[in-house]
């Protein structure tokens, strides 16, 4: 009980550092607001805010519970004793979205699926059942009291697939007609007992259906070289033809379509994209190991209203198929492309064609340079739209004098980019980051893990100190830079005289006036997430000062092995919203920092201290003591702090908590005796 006022505290402070900020000082001062202001105001804070904002009173609660039915929440129901509470409060809410996972024949689970139907199936429409051990009598009960459903996830649902006999009793059939009549999304993703048969009934029931994942199904292939009559409805296979027959029934309403995992083949592909009437929005066919760039040219080819396609861990496709998207699918706005070992730079030539673009992920393909993929997306005209963009290890570093890439990037997305990782772009510079503080202010998301070049005055927007420069200058035998070099590149410099290069002097000179935007990270007031991992030359100078972010959730200073106390004490001063802190290996950290900081970290849900080594069961206490929603906490190979500190740690925790604790070879336990 000691712990309330403490708790309540934050969570105004919350609210009044949101008041301060949209300039509504003279509201905080008025104690009694009327609910409508209050639901007005909360309705501008992020969810997990107003979720908080609900716990302070009764007063705040109904303001808060006004503006949290009107989103779309995914509630997860775990099953267990303590989800019994929980699913009758949420009744009074209506809540529409539901994720209750790993279901199985416990009592428990049995008594969670009741409470579910009573309570909340009148008004769900999603209903996310994955991995869960159902019978079919389970099944039945839950779709009866949820009349709406408009989505449906039994993804790894094999045991109620597996007798092969779902809705094969008429009357289960029929219920099951009724329950699912507006049914728009089914997700079948995992199954592995789905044959033609039960495919078949259960599609039957869902007369709307529009999105259809059937990822990592065995889905045969195999065009029936014999009796070609009987195989439509299989009662042990799940057949493309079978499927094919669904999808020209369906034509004029299936919209999206996920055959991730499966080994569809260009012959298989060209039948499906030619379906007449078929007009697909949304193609999802990750990890298809057959999938051929002659497969991805057809079906750009018969396909190109596509919204959204994602291809990534496609292993056979390279460059080809990455130019026909950009020459024929137009209309993309979500493309996604991780991990395409062939893929080269020269694929993505073309990519700034697609004007319609919001997120596109290329990271792991491992032969593309994040400049050239920057230097596109610097060349978009008109109002660009992309709000997402990940070149996170594309590792290849390619470097080139004259490029500014990060800074053109930063001008022609500074309206629109919300999501940059550049994670491992090792060659980026610290006058690419100041680009990036100067321009992208809309950025809620960072991530620059092993940017390696990082230092302090890139991150506070300074000038390059004096000393460093000559230092650096000092260090290179060969080529001499020009005076101004360190401020013109925005990735490392290259092994060449520039003093030679008149024409890159005059482009210098030119740029000039642009490269005097000089912004400190701190610029980037809305950022939720940063992440600095393995930025091993940065210190307190820059971290204690420029990491000061209400709304930040989560940051990553792992391997930052240089920060102290003074950077943990002012982070947790600054950043009061942190949810995930990881300090792994920032050994210069001690108790008495943690002591002091997670008085101001009461959000925190997981913490990373593994390698920490000064740390004591004194930290321990004090997170045990203030950080109440902790979920996990990661002491690994931190060696003072022993087994027994750990067990002493839990035993101290409340009954209910389920933070669960990573504690590999902690007290300098001998490693082949552990492993
Ligand atoms: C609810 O809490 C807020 C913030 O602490 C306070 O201003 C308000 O008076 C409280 N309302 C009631 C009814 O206690
Ligand atoms: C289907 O379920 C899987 C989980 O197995 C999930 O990863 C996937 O995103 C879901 N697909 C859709 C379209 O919801
Ligand atoms: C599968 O069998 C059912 C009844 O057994 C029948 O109604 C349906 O038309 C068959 N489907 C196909 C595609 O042949
Ligand atoms: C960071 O710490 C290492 C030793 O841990 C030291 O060698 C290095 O000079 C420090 N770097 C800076 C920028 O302080
Ligand atoms: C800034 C600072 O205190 N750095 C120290 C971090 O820890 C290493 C070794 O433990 C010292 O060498 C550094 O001086």
């Amino acid at each position: 009980m000691g712990a309330w006022p403490g708790r309540r505290a934050d969570r105004v402070f919350h609210l009044f550092l949101f008041l301060h900020k949209v300039g509504l000082q003279a509201a905080m001062e008025m104690c009694d607001l009327p609910v409508e202001v209050i639901t007005y105001i909360l309705s501008f804070l992020p969810i997990a805010d107003r979720k908080e904002a609900s716990l302070v009173n009764q007063t705040w609660y109904f303001a808060a519970q006004d503006t949290l039915r009107q989103e779309s929440i995914f509630y997860d129901i775990p099953a267990t004793s303590a989800s019994l509470r929980t699913i009758q409060s949420l009744s009074r809410r209506h809540v529409s979205s539901i994720k209750m996972t790993n279901l199985d024949g416990s009592t428990i689970s049995r008594d969670v699926i009741k409470s579910v139907t009573r309570y909340l199936g009148p008004h769900l429409r999603s209903l996310c059942l994955h991995g869960s051990s159902l019978t079919e009598a389970n099944f039945a009960e839950l779709l009866l009291a949820c009349p709406c459903l408009t989505a449906l996830d039994l993804s790894g649902c094999n045991s109620l697939f597996m007798p092969g006999t779902l809705l094969s009793k008429e009357e289960a059939f029929l219920q099951a007609q009724e329950a699912l009549i507006n049914l728009q999304e089914l997700n079948l993703s995992g199954v592995r007992y789905l044959s033609d048969l039960t495919f078949n009934r259960l599609t039957s029931c869902c007369p709307c259906l529009a999105k259809l994942a059937l990822a990592r199904c065995h889905i045969t292939f195999k065009v029936d070289t014999y009796d070609s009559s009987s195989n439509y409805n299989s009662s042990v296979l799940l057949s493309f033809r079978n499927l094919l027959q669904f999808l020209r029934q369906r034509a004029g309403t299936m919209m999206a379509l996920d055959l991730s995992g499966t080994s569809i083949s260009s012959q298989a592909m060209k039948s499906l994209v030619q379906v007449e009437n078929l007009r697909l929005q949304e193609m999802v066919l990750q990890a298809c190991q057959d999938l051929t760039n002659e497969a991805v040219s057809i079906l750009c080819q018969h396909q190109p209203h596509l919204t959204l396609l994602d291809l990534s861990g496609c292993s056979e496709l390279s460059d080809r198929a990455v130019l026909v998207i950009s020459s024929r699918l137009l209309s993309l706005q979500h493309l996604f492309l991780r991990k395409l070992p062939r893929a080269t730079d020269a694929g993505f030539q073309g990519i700034s064609h697609l004007r319609h673009l919001q997120r596109l992920d290329v990271s792991e393909c491992s032969l593309v340079s994040c400049s050239e993929l920057v230097k596109a997306f610097g060349t978009i005209k008109g109002q660009p739209k992309l709000a997402s963009l990940n070149v996170a290890f594309c590792s290849l570093l390619r470097v080139s004098s004259k490029d500014n890439s990060v800074l053109s990037l930063a001008e022609s997305l500074s309206k629109s980019l919300r999501v940059l990782d550049l994670s491992s772009c090792v060659s980026i510079t610290n006058r690419g980051i100041q680009a990036i503080a100067s321009h992208l202010l809309h950025l809620t998301v960072l991530r620059l893990a092993w940017c390696k070049e990082l230092m302090d005055w890139g991150l506070l927007g300074v000038q390059e100190p004096k000393e460093e420069r000559e230092r650096a200058r000092e260090k290179d035998t060969g080529p001499k830079f020009s005076r101004n070099f360190g401020n013109m590149g925005f990735f490392l410099p290259p092994p060449q005289d520039l003093e030679q290069d008149t024409q890159i002097l005059v482009d210098l000179a030119k740029q000039d006036a642009r490269q005097n935007h000089q912004a400190s990270l701190n610029a980037l007031t809305r950022l939720q997430e940063l992440d600095l991992t393995a930025c091993v030359k940065l210190t307190d100078a820059s971290i204690a000062k420029v990491i000061s972010f209400p709304e930040l959730r989560h940051l990553s200073l792992s391997l930052v092995t240089n920060i102290t106390d003074a950077s943990l004490t002012a982070i947790a001063h600054n950043c009061r919203s942190l949810e995930h802190l990881a300090l792994s290996h920032c050994a210069n950290l001690s108790d008495k920092g943690f002591v002091e900081a997670v008085g101001s970290l009461h959000r925190l849900q997981h913490l990373i201290l593994s390698g920490c080594n000064q740390l004591t069961p004194r930290t321990l206490k004090a997170v045990g003591q203030e950080c109440w929603q902790l979920k996990c906490l990661d002491v690994s190979m931190c060696s003072k702090i022993s087994m027994t500190d750990i067990e002493h740690f839990q035993s101290e925790l409340p009954l209910q908590s389920q933070t669960s604790i990573q504690s590999r070879f902690v007290g300098g336990a001998d490693l082949s005796i552990t492993l």
